[in-house]
């Protein structure tokens, strides 16, 4: 397992997988996620992966797959970026390798009036870094903000929703500070050098929006059999 430098968002993926109440096992290599890892995604937030999760859902039988972006300066307006591929892959065999995907993909609207399409969930027809658009299979479409689907199916949602992680952000940079973001208001010291978060502690988070695409489904759907002890494993990537 190997986790970069600056991976609370990683972090957050192995959490989720070591304490989920449903089945997962951790994937044997972990990338973890691109959080500022590098400069074209320090300067595009929207390609920018902020979290991946895997709640319980709706009923026992179902888990919801949530990835996050644009954190912490989603604004009322904010959008998709429509020349990306937001895909949640799933790999259900235990060899880090994705057996099904969702593709989400966004037109050019603007806030809420932008639309969406969810692929999925569907076997690719390449994996790792590289990816094909998959045109077979279940083909969902909605608006952003509002959810689109069955309630006992498929359904999904995407738009603007209070970033789930909890961190002491503001905290985080003064205790590494070589990570600071290049722009907004983060990018501005305040408070001294500091080597523990505060006490108490901080939800700088809290008040922040992140861009988050939620797809809801019956867990049969993922899982490679009809075990009780069948497990699957769950990440996301953006590509262009
Ligand atoms: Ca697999």
């Amino acid at each position: 397992m190997r986790i970069p430098a600056f991976s609370r968002r990683g972090v957050a993926a192995v959490a989720v997988a070591l304490i989920g109440t449903t089945s997962f096992f951790v994937a044997q290599r972990l990338l973890a996620s691109d959080h500022q890892d590098t400069p074209e995604v320090e300067l595009n937030p929207r390609m920018d992966i902020n979290d991946v999760y895997a709640f319980p859902g709706s009923s026992a039988d179902r888990i919801a797959l949530v990835v996050t972006t644009s954190s912490p300066i989603a604004g009322q307006t904010a959008s998709f970026d429509p020349n990306l591929l937001y895909q949640i892959k799933v790999d259900n065999t235990g060899d880090a390798v994705e057996d099904l995907v969702f593709q989400v993909s966004f037109d050019n609207g603007v806030g809420a009036a932008q639309r969406f399409q969810v692929r999925g969930p569907v076997a690719p027809s390449m994996t790792g870094t590289k990816t094909m658009v998959e045109t077979s299979g279940t083909i969902l479409q909605g608006t952003v903000g509002s959810n689109a689907g069955s309630a006992t199916g498929l359904q999904a949602f995407a738009g603007l929703r209070a970033d789930p992680f909890v961190i002491d952000l503001e905290q985080f940079f003064n205790i590494i500070p070589d990570r600071r973001p290049a722009t907004g208001a983060l990018a501005v010291q305040n408070g001294a050098p500091a080597t523990s978060f505060r006490t108490p502690g901080v939800d700088f988070l809290r008040p922040f929006n992140a861009l988050a695409i939620a797809i809801e489904l019956p867990k049969s759907s993922l899982q490679s059999s009809a075990a009780a002890d069948a497990k699957f494993g769950v990440w996301a990537t953006i590509s262009r």
